[in-house]
């Protein structure tokens, strides 16, 4: 049965656990988890506490002591440096955020590589629980790859949330923090069973009264709120408008380079680090979509970054610094523009001047979180920059959490993309601790998906894009089927149901991209909402985001001999991009402009396989809807009731889109289907 509000930390009565019955009873937790001891490690002992009374019904008793016994019978909850002198573990060093779980002789060890290692052990520890897999000789040593595991949200002082589908803020109403402390807490526990590390708690856009978040009116609060989250080993960041100095300041200008703006800045920091020491930096989006940043006076973004990163820097502060950084005042009628160049364009000449506490966050893509877009060619390129890749849970183009869309699915392709930069180049073997001189990326930051609705996701079965991204922040080489297995059976048990739900959620991605634009074109999207089709919403916009479909031919040619975009890869990814025959077919709209009549590799035309996808993209959602149906006495009558209505909405998205699409192409061709399916004129 699934309490949506508990996502993947559901109550019940797990088999494993009751065998493990009076071992359980009795937790021994190391001195350094005393009261008054760290407070991460406290947090870790009263999760577990929590944790077996969810799964099994009973509080253990807790028993604080200077130095555990090797002998007894019981859960022994400690760091390594403590507990591997008395149970003989290996003494390997793990990365920060580790742990081993050893259970054997009647004897279950936690041990965390730190505070929150342990924290990240009890909470590994609970799932393998509900997951029924204790068993006696277990044991099992794991540590983040990825140092920075972050959460990024778009709330806005007033409660709203831009790109928010589910609710309003945890966070804010009318201008003020306003919030149900249990939630946040319950909240931070949700983030934290997936080993997040840090939270940014506003909007990119700093407008209205985000930007006092940086003055004493607002500082209390944001320190109260850090307080519930620090308990988790989650820490915050603030996103800061960079013209602060002038629009606070009163200063004259926000110039990096200007004293009085450098001395501002640092003036600031003081007094935020004073309410909240370890407060973890500043997110800052410069010069993007109407923000100000250093180019209103000539600047570079290392001269933005660097003079932020001064200011921040003796705290121990750090600056994360976006790279969503394009023009989006484009004439439509200027070809020789090309958005996806951007990113790369203005940041790759930058590299190695950025100070050593600026890490550069990049989109994972060169446009805007499209349903499918290639990896941006700054990954693997970066040497000398600290870095991390965006990407966005909520589900902006991907079906705003009316329809389902199991993110990781994607992410899976990400990681698995080679940058043919060097040997192992992979993405997701690029991920790890930033040194010098290596293009490590250091993590993952990801706009959320939750709001005030009581499942937090709207869609009950978006809550595994938030616990997917969790472990594929923590494990890049997670794969999207490991994922939704676990998150089934912690939300829905380990009955059938389970497996039938996870194999829903794989087919939801492909569905999806099916009925949605074609081919890596992208943008055919409602200019603004992003929900539902408009062929040709952006085609004569600003944003610089086309497809140029006329009656022969669709796509923009972003090889040599077009826009370039092409060459900012690899020389082994440029030549596979820019030749049609080696560019993946799913992208092959997104680097090349072809005709209608191009022949793919099934031996069909582009426009035959334009309308296959379309109409097989709804009939794979009508039948996601089919197999919902089928669900129907396995399930809580409830969270049923609510995700079915979430299908009959999406399929009625996926017939706008493929027909929408369909009559669009055939409108432009003449040229039928020639299956003869109904296509709309
Ligand atoms: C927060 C896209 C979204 C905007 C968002 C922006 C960004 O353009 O549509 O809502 O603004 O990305 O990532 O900064």
């Amino acid at each position: 049965m699934n309490n949506e509000y508990n996502c993947w930390l559901q109550e019940r009565k797990s088999q494993a656990a009751i065998a493990l019955l009076p071992l359980l009873n009795t937790i021994f937790a190391e001195e350094g988890a005393l009261p008054g001891g760290g407070e991460v490690a406290v947090q870790a002992v009263e999760e577990f506490r929590r944790g077996i009374k969810r799964l099994l019904g009973f509080s253990p008793s807790v028993h604080f002591s200077q130095s555990a016994q090797a002998g007894g019978c019981g859960v022994f909850l400690g760091t390594v440096s403590r507990l591997e002198k008395i149970f003989s573990l290996s003494g390997q060093k793990q990365a920060a955020g580790g742990f081993t779980i050893r259970f054997r002789d009647k004897q279950l060890v936690i041990a965390g590589q730190d505070e929150p290692g342990l924290l990240y052990g009890v909470f590994r520890f609970l799932a393998l629980l509900a997951m029924d897999l204790v068993h006696d000789g277990l044991e099992i040593s794991d540590a983040p790859v990825s140092p920075l595991r972050m959460i990024n949200h778009w709330d806005n002082l007033d409660g709203t949330i831009e790109r928010g589908y589910a609710g309003p803020s945890l966070f804010y109403r009318n201008g003020r923090f306003d919030y149900d402390r249990q939630r946040i807490e319950d909240y931070a526990r949700l983030l934290a069973s997936v080993g997040i590390n840090r939270i940014s708690i506003n909007n990119v856009n700093v407008r209205d009264e985000a930007k006092l978040l940086i003055t004493e009116e607002y500082l209390g609060d944001v320190a109260a709120l850090a307080a519930v989250f620090r308990r988790f080993g989650i820490k915050l960041f603030l996103s800061i408008n960079f013209g602060a100095p002038w629009s606070l300041g009163k200063l004259p200008s926000a110039d990096p380079l200007a004293p009085d703006v450098a001395a501002w800045w640092k003036e600031r920091a003081a007094l935020i680090y004073k309410y909240i020491p370890d407060l973890a930096g500043f997110l800052v989006k410069a010069d993007s979509e109407g923000e100000p940043g250093p180019f209103l006076y000539n600047r570079t973004h290392a001269d933005g970054a660097n003079m932020l990163a001064q200011a921040v820097g003796p705290h121990g502060g750090e600056i994360i610094w976006r790279c969503f950084v394009y023009n989006c005042q484009q004439d439509w009628r200027d070809h020789s523009f090309d958005r996806a160049r951007a990113a790369y364009d203005h940041f790759m000449p930058l590299d190695g001047a950025f100070n050593d506490n600026v890490i550069l966050q990049i989109k994972f893509g060169p446009y805007d979180f499209q349903v499918r877009e290639p990896v941006t060619p700054l990954f693997g390129s970066f040497s000398k920059t600290r870095h991390v890749m965006e990407l966005q849970i909520t589900q902006e183009y991907t079906g705003h959490q009316i329809d389902l869309c199991y993110l990781p699915w994607f992410w899976e392709d990400l990681m698995c993309f080679d940058t043919a930069q060097g040997p192992a180049s992979r993405i997701s073997e690029l991920v790890g601790p930033y040194s010098g001189g290596h293009s490590f990326i250091e993590g993952f930051a990801a706009v959320v998906n939750v709001g005030l609705d009581r499942n937090w996701t709207g869609h009950t079965l978006a809550q595994a894009n938030l616990y997917g991204y969790g472990r594929i922040a923590w494990n890049p080489n997670l794969t999207a089927t490991e994922i939704a297995r676990e998150w089934s059976v912690l939300s829905f048990g380990t009955g059938p149901a389970a497996e039938r739900i996870a194999a829903i959620l794989l087919k939801s991605y492909p569905a999806y991209e099916k009925y949605n634009a074609p081919f890596g074109v992208c943008f055919m999207v409602t200019p603004g909402l992003h929900y539902g089709p408009n062929i040709e919403g952006y085609e004569y916009s600003r944003w610089g985001t086309y497809h140029r479909a006329d009656a022969k031919a669709i796509g923009i040619d972003r090889t040599p001999s077009g826009t370039g975009y092409t060459s900012q890869y690899s020389a082994k990814n440029a030549a596979m991009f820019a030749d049609p025959a080696s560019c993946p077919e799913n992208l092959i709209l997104f680097f090349h402009r072809l005709r209608y009549d191009y022949k793919m590799k099934n031996g069909e035309t582009l426009l035959q396989n334009i309308y296959d996808t379309h109409f097989e993209g709804y009939e794979e959602a009508a039948a996601m809807l089919e197999q919902w149906k089928s669900l129907k006495d396995s399930l809580e009558e409830e969270v049923y009731q609510a995700v079915l209505s979430r299908f009959e909405r999406q399929l009625a998205n996926a017939r706008e889109w493929r027909d929408q699409i369909n009559t669009y192409f055939f409108r432009k061709t003449g040229i039928a289907d020639k299956r003869g399916r109904k296509i709309y004129d």
